[in-house]
């Protein structure tokens, strides 16, 4: 029987000289395949030495390095889950995920290593290394004690690789489950659909710890034996100078309007390069139009979740339309319905539901909430709003959930609003996502106080810094005597943008 981990396609696409370079990191570092192929064997050796339980979960809460990408690769290679998480959350955050998912093991940065053991030691995690991002920690203390040689885990394509948290509309985050087949078939999709070719050089400027730096890129670049020029973090002239040696980049729409802020980036800087891709928030048209007017390059947009990996591209040959975000991928059906579940013609705008080998498993022990989010004939509800063209253009027109996207990074304004509430004197709130020009949209906060109470805009703000990701912060926050209902009593959250969409103009 074939072996369908991922791991075992990804490794069969390393190319024959395995002593060329695979990863070359912004510090000088050079990776061979070879090394890639070992160092992930002495992981997986060292996974497997602990004596998991089938299905083990493997939380990981590091800083970008190559050898955090090593680990998650070795967890495919050992047949574990991967769960990686965001290093802006804090101890709330990280206390949830940890309860929730019940890891085997944890591995966090050395400074995190007090608090994050507390937490995974109290959920019954028996299992706690360190990993910096200087080659440092107990985890690759322990590993180089492991054979470097591995016998890659046979799993079947719907075992499960990895779960990735995606903050729920009640506030409460779900995990999505993602099988070794969602994302293998994804990659092998990609890899024709964007034309990957012999020779391709990515620069990986994104963090690793959602879908987009972590599967788009990375099992793009391993699945065509494509060496990766490896940022640690996004630098905007890093980036412009590596171009010349690059021919794919990848970045949420907040990178390119970085970029574009470069008076290096210009045709020169690109002329190596075949193809730029943006994707994880909309990219504004000027975005669209500005960078084909200064570098020559049309970006192509696609669209995806990490429930289903991705979903739609514009194309690689025909024309990539600004705006849209392009035709449903082979092997994904795409649909657009109305409330009462019936699709709707042409041009019509309704709630956008997928189907296809790419969708996941469900989340993670919650059966009805799954339930809930698909169809009798099996479609997955998005919970993006959308249209699809004559010509079969799909675009992104809106949200139904009540989610606000901040330089690619989710933040739902349910999660946000319950830690103001509940802070003493507020009598409730709202937390509704504006234009900026930076992040694309960034989250405000509009509260009103109990009778009697006296509220500072500044205290709620310093108080969420300490309990919240950075990310996840209004930038603002107004003082207000009553909020906006229609006649149901629901807060009109739309009126609400709409008195502060100039903002941040
Ligand atoms: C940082 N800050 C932010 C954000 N990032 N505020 C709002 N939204 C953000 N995304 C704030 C911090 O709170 C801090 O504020 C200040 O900016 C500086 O923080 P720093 O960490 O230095 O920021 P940065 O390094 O400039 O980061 C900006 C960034 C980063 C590079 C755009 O946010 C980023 O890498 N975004 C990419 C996210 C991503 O990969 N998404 C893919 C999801 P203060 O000073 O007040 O504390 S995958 C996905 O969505 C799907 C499946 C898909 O389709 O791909
Ligand atoms: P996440 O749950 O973090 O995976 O985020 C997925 C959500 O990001 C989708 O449901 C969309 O709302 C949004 N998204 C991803 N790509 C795009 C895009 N190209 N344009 C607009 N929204 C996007």
């Amino acid at each position: 029987m074939k072996n369908n981990n991922l791991f075992a396609a990804l490794r069969a696409a390393f190319p024959k000289d395995l002593d060329a370079v695979a990863v070359e990191t912004d510090t000088g570092l050079n990776y061979s395949w070879r090394d890639l192929d070992r160092s992930t064997a002495m992981i997986a050796n060292l996974l497997q030495s602990l004596d998991l339980p089938p299905g083990a979960r493997i939380a990981v809460q590091v800083e970008k390095s190559v050898e955090a990408m090593m680990l998650y690769l070795a967890t495919l290679r050992a047949g574990y889950v991967f769960l990686p998480l965001n290093t802006a959350y804090q101890s709330a955050e990280i206390e949830y995920f940890i309860s929730n998912a019940e890891p085997s093991v944890v591995v966090c940065s050395k400074k995190n290593f007090g608090w994050v053991s507390k937490i995974a030691f109290k959920a019954g995690t028996q299992n706690v290394f360190t990993l910096d991002d200087d080659r440092s920690g107990s985890l690759l203390e322990r590993a180089a004690h492991c054979s470097d040689r591995h016998e890659v885990a046979r799993r079947g394509a719907d075992d499960l690789a990895a779960i990735l948290y995606t903050s729920g509309t009640t506030g409460r985050s779900k995990g999505a489950m993602l099988s070794h087949g969602n994302m293998l078939s994804n990659a092998l999709v990609l890899k024709d659909y964007w034309a990957w070719t012999p020779g391709d050089v990515l620069i990986h400027a994104l963090p690793i710890f959602h879908v987009h730096g972590l599967f788009v890129a990375i099992h793009g670049a391993l699945i065509n034996g494509s060496k990766m020029i490896w940022l640690a973090r996004f630098d905007p002239k890093l980036v412009v100078q590596k171009l010349p040696e690059a021919t794919v980049f990848m970045g949420v729409p907040t990178l390119y309007v970085r970029l574009l802020a470069e008076p290096g980036l210009n045709r020169e800087a690109c002329r190596h390069m075949r193809l730029f891709i943006a994707g994880s928030a909309p990219l504004l048209i000027e975005t669209f139009t500005e960078w084909q007017e200064r570098t020559g390059h049309t970006i192509l947009e696609r669209y995806g979740m990490s429930e289903t990996a991705m979903l739609t591209s514009n194309p690689y040959e025909g024309e990539r339309r600004g705006g849209t975000v392009g035709f449903a991928l082979p092997g994904v059906s795409l649909r657009v319905q109305d409330d009462a579940g019936q699709p709707l013609p042409t041009g019509e705008i309704g709630g956008i539901q997928v189907k296809g080998p790419n969708v996941f498993k469900g989340y993670w022990r919650m059966p009805e909430k799954t339930k809930e989010e698909f169809t009798a004939d099996g479609y997955f509800k998005t919970g993006d709003v959308g249209k699809i063209d004559e010509r079969g253009y799909i675009t992104i027109v809106g949200r139904s959930k009540d989610l606000i996207i901040s330089g690619g990074y989710n933040v739902y304004p349910a999660e946000i609003e319950g830690y103001i509430n509940d802070m003493p004197g507020v009598a409730e709130s709202a937390v509704i996502g504006v234009p900026h020009p930076d992040f694309g949209e960034v989250g405000v906060a509009i509260v009103i106080a109990k009778p009697g109470a006296t509220l500072d805009a500044e205290q709620i703000i310093a108080q969420l810094k300490a309990q919240l990701a950075n990310f996840k912060i209004p930038k603002r926050c107004f003082i207000v005597g009553e909020l906006p209902r229609n006649t149901m009593g629901k807060v009109q959250k739309n009126v609400l943008r709409e008195q502060h969409k100039a903002l941040f103009a």
